[in-house]
């Protein structure tokens, strides 16, 4: 079932003998480092960030508003056009899928730009909550490494039945409770569409192995070149909970069908923005990888390319495409987000 192939893994474990300490831990990330680089940059200025929040460190009152503007945009009309959507949520569900199945094969996983994809999706995301849904409040996500360090993955008040629910129950792994309980699925299993529910099958002792800072610091943060330090990251901690959180976020299509897929993303996100401002004069722009699956071997009409800064990201029109460049730096103009910790 799980599926990251120890070949693959066992090389990147290796890797850890030249362990160079390129990531400093959160807590060891000084004021120092985060003041002497200047990211703000065009329209993002000190009195415009937004600054993201981990679940735990926003207020009662504001995990409700975001859990209410979530359910907002399940409740308004799809608007893509995209197959199989039945509201506004959906869409975003269907513009993950429809990029995984372009002519070229998957062109946001496995790929260079899988993390600057991943990061302009975030921010589609958001700008629905905040212009479709009057959300005002913070942005939020899931310091998954926190609870892989603690032994138990599952225990922060984000699961909740006041929250995003808990583990699946019944024969079907159902989501019974929390904010989306029940929640129908129209979009999925991978590329069918079928009525099924909400569901999740948690892995925990998988999400410690995948998720502990081990693999982040000692594994994953050897690397001081973007190839392949955003690969550790992707299989690893990125695919690794996934699968760890089960059922419809195991789903490499359908997954944003569930809503901690964006608690997950926009996590991974700040891992990378935690690199990237290790050392910013090097890594803030630092873009490499194949632009397309090369195992998959469906070679583009235009040639095999590398994912580079003038590469196009795309959403369907939910949002104006941007280029690779646009996003690197999320406190650069078009994005304008920092993380508290
Ligand atoms: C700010 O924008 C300029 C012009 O696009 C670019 O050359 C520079 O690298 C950017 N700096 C940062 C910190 O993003
Ligand atoms: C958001 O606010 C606008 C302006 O007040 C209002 O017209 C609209 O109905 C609100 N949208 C939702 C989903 O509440
Ligand atoms: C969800 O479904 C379960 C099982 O049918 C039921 O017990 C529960 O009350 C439902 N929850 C909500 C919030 O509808
Ligand atoms: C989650 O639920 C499934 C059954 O639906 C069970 O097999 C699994 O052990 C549960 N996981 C945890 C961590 O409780
Ligand atoms: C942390 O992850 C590593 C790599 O998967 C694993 O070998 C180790 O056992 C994990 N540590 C704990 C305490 O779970
Ligand atoms: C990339 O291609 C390989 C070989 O066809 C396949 O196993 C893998 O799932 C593909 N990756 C993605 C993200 O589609
Ligand atoms: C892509 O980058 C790799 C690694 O730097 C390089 O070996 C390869 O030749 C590049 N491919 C193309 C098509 O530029
Ligand atoms: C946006 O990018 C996609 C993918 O490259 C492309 O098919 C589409 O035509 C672009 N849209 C616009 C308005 O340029
Ligand atoms: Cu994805």
């Amino acid at each position: 079932m799980k599926s990251i192939s120890p070949l693959v893994y066992g090389a990147l474990a290796l890797a850890s003998t030249t362990y160079a300490a390129s990531i400093p831990k959160a807590s060891a990330r000084t004021a120092e480092t985060a003041s002497t680089f200047d990211y703000y940059n065009g329209t993002c200025t000190a009195d415009k960030v937004s600054i993201r929040k981990e679940w735990r460190d926003l207020t009662t009152t504001q995990q409700k508003a975001y859990l209410d503007a979530e359910n907002c945009l399940i409740s308004l009309p799809a608007k893509s056009g995209l197959t199989a959507t039945t509201n506004r949520f959906s869409d975003l569900q269907a513009l993950h899928r429809y990029m995984t199945n372009t002519a070229v094969g998957d062109i946001i996983h496995d790929v260079g730009q899988f993390l600057p994809w991943h990061r302009y999706y975030m921010h589609v995301h958001e700008t629905l909550l905040r212009e479709e849904c009057n959300y005002t409040g913070p942005l939020t996500y899931w310091d998954e490494r926190l609870d892989a360090d603690t032994g138990d993955m599952f225990n922060s008040a984000m699961w909740d039945a006041e929250a995003f629910g808990g583990n699946g129950s019944g024969a079907d792994g159902c989501v019974v409770d929390g904010a989306f309980a029940n929640y129908t699925e129209h979009i999925g299993p991978q590329n069918e569409d079928t009525t099924y529910c909400l569901n999740r099958d948690w892995d925990n002792a998988w999400a410690l192995e995948m998720a502990n800072s081990t693999v982040i610091y000692d594994i994953c943060g050897v690397y001081n070149t973007y190839s392949p330090w955003w690969y550790c990251i992707a299989e690893l901690p990125h695919k690794g909970v996934h699968t760890a959180v089960g059922g419809v976020m195991a789903d490499i299509k359908s997954s944003p069908g569930d809503p901690t897929f964006f608690m997950h993303h926009t996590y991974i996100d700040k891992v990378w923005f935690d690199w990237q401002r290790a050392d910013p004069e090097s890594r803030l722009y630092q873009i490499s990888g194949p632009s397309v699956n090369e195992s998959a071997n469906v070679e583009p009409a235009t040639g095999w390319k590398n994912t580079t800064l003038d590469y196009v990201l795309s959403s369907y029109g939910i949002l104006p495409n941007v280029t690779v460049e646009t996003v690197m730096n999320p406190m650069g103009g078009y994005l304008c987000y920092d993380y508290l910790t």
